[in-house]
C-alpha cells in the first residue's frame, strides 16, 4: 500500500488545511517543509540532527543520485534509506527539473531527454519509465513523474506542446509504476502549463484524471513575478482533488510557503535555508540576518532571540560570524541547523494556527515581524 492522506482540519478563513500523510516510514503532518538532501545528505547535517530538529521527511534527487554514486551502488546498499541511515520518509524528484537546469547538450523528444552529465560529460537518456525505475532503486516513499519544467517567460505554443507531452509522460510513468514499483511506493503527477491559465486547467484536469497518489504543481518560482506565482497558484490548487496531498515544488522562502499553504498546498521544499546558511545568512523572526556583516562582530546574543534551537541556545552571532569568516565548517553547520529548525517550527506554528482558525492572523503577525 502506498501513502494514505487525511485532511484533519480546514481553516475557516482561507484554503489552508492541516492533514497527515501516512507512509511505510511514518507519518508526515501537513503543511510541511521538506529539507533538501540532493545527494543523499542534507548538506552538513547528520540524520540524528535532522531527527532532533524533528524533520519529518527529506528530499533526494533522481538526477544527482543516478550520476553519483550511481544505481549499482544504490541497489547494493538496499536503497537510499539504508545507504544514508534515514528511516523516515523520503521523497524524490524525478530529474525532470534537474536535467533541464543542470545537464548539458539536452535533446528532448517524445521518448525522453538525452543529455550529458554536468560532472563528466558522459551521455545518458532519461525516459518517463527510466525515471520511475531509478526511483524504484532509490526506494523513495514518494516518487515524482518525469516532467518538463519550462522557465518563464516562455511562449504559448512551446508551453502548450511541452505540457501535453508531460501529460503523455505522466501516463507512461504511471503504467510503469503499476507494473514495477514496490507496493509501499507512491507516485505524484505534476501539473505544468506555465503562466497560461487555460494550459494549467487542461494540465490539471488530465493529470488528476489519472490514478496518482498526490499532485504537484511544477513550473512555478522559475522566473515569474511573485504576483504571477500567487495568481497561478491560487488558480491551479483548487483544481486538484481535495482529498489527496498537494505539493508546490521548489518553493521555500517564508512568504512563498505562507502563500502556498494559504492556497491549500500541503508540502513544499527548497534549498534556500541550507544554501544561504553556507554563505552566512540566517532566517530569523525579524527577517534575514547576514551574520557575516561587521555589525555582528561583538554581538554576543543568539541569531534569533525567539528561537530555542541548539544553535541559538549555545552560540552567539559574534562566534558564528567568526566561524563563517574563518571558513570553519562548524559555522555552516550551526547556521544550517538553525535555518532548518526555523522553517520546521514555522510550519508547526502554521499547523497550530489552522487548528485554531487563525492562520491569517498568524501570517499577518509573522509578516509584520519579518518585515515583509
Ligand atoms: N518539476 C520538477 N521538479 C521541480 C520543479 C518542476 O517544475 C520545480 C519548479 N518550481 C522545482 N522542482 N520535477
Ligand atoms: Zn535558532
Amino acid at each position: 500500500m502506498g501513502l494514505t492522506f487525511e485532511v484533519i482540519k480546514k481553516d475557516k478563513n482561507s484554503n489552508a488545511r492541516v492533514g497527515v500523510i501516512h507512509t511505510a516510514h511514518g507519518d508526515i503532518p501537513t503543511p510541511i517543509f521538506m529539507p533538501v538532501g540532493t545527494l543523499g545528505t542534507v548538506k552538513t547535517m547528520t540524520v540524528e540532527e535532522l531527527k532532533e530538529m524533528d524533520a519529518k521527511i527529506i528530499l533526494g534527487n533522481t538526477y544527482h543520485l543516478y550520476l553519483k554514486p550511481g544505481m549499482d551502488i544504490m541497489k547494493k546498499a538496499g536503497g537510499l534509506h539504508k545507504f544514508m541511515n534515514w528511516d523516515r520518509p523520503i521523497l524524490t524528484d524525478s530529474g525532470g527539473f534537474q536535467v533541464f537546469s543542470l545537464a548539458e547538450n539536452r535533446k528532448i523528444n517524445e521518448n525522453g531527454v538525452e543529455f550529458r552529465s554536468h560532472i563528466d560529460g558522459s551521455k545518458h537518456l532519461f525516459t518517463p519509465e527510466k525515471a520511475i525505475s531509478i526511483q524504484n532503486d532509490i526506494h523513495s516513499d514518494i516518487m515524482m513523474s518525469f516532467d518538463e519544467c519550462v522557465e518563464a517567460p516562455a511562449d504559448y505554443d512551446y508551453v502548450k506542446q511541452s505540457m501535453e507531452r508531460t501529460i503523455r509522460w505522466a501516463k507512461r510513468g504511471l503504467d510503469y509504476h503499476k507494473e514495477h514499483s514496490h507496493p509501499d511506493q507512491s507516485l505524484f503527477g505534476i501539473v505544468q502549463g506555465g503562466l497560461y491559465k487555460d494550459l494549467r486547467e487542461k494540465s490539471a484536469l488530465e493529470t488528476t484524471a489519472m490514478d496518482f497518489d498526490g499532485f504537484s504543481i511544477g513550473g512555478l518560482s522559475v522566473g515569474e513575478t511573485k504576483e504571477e506565482m500567487i495568481d497561478i497558484l491560487n488558480f491551479t490548487t483548487p483544481l486538484l482533488p481535495y482529498d489527496k496531498p498537494r505539493y508546490n515544488m521548489g518553493v521555500g522562502t517564508p512568504d512563498y510557503l505562507f502563500e502556498s499553504f494559504e492556497a491549500g498546498i500541503d508540502m513544499a521544499d527548497c534549498v534556500l535555508p541550507t544554501r544561504i546558511a553556507r554563505n552566512g545568512t540566517a532566517l530569523t523572526s525579524q527577517g534575514r540576518l547576514v551574520v557575516r556583516n561587521a555589525t555582528y562582530k561583538e554581538d554576543f546574543t543568539p541569531l534569533d532571540h525567539e528561537c530555542d534551537c541548539y544553535t541559538c541556545k549555545n552560540y552567539s552571532r559574534a562566534y558564528i560570524r567568526h566561524l563563517i569568516n574563518a571558513n570553519e565548517i562548524l559555522g555552516a553547520r550551526l547556521l544550517t541547523y538553525h535555518n532548518l529548525y526555523f522553517l520546521l517550527k514555522m510550519c508547526e506554528n502554521i499547523r497550530q494556527s489552522i487548528m485554531e482558525d487563525r492562520f491569517l492572523e498568524y501570517k499577518e503577525e509573522f509578516y509584520q515581524k519579518y518585515g515583509y
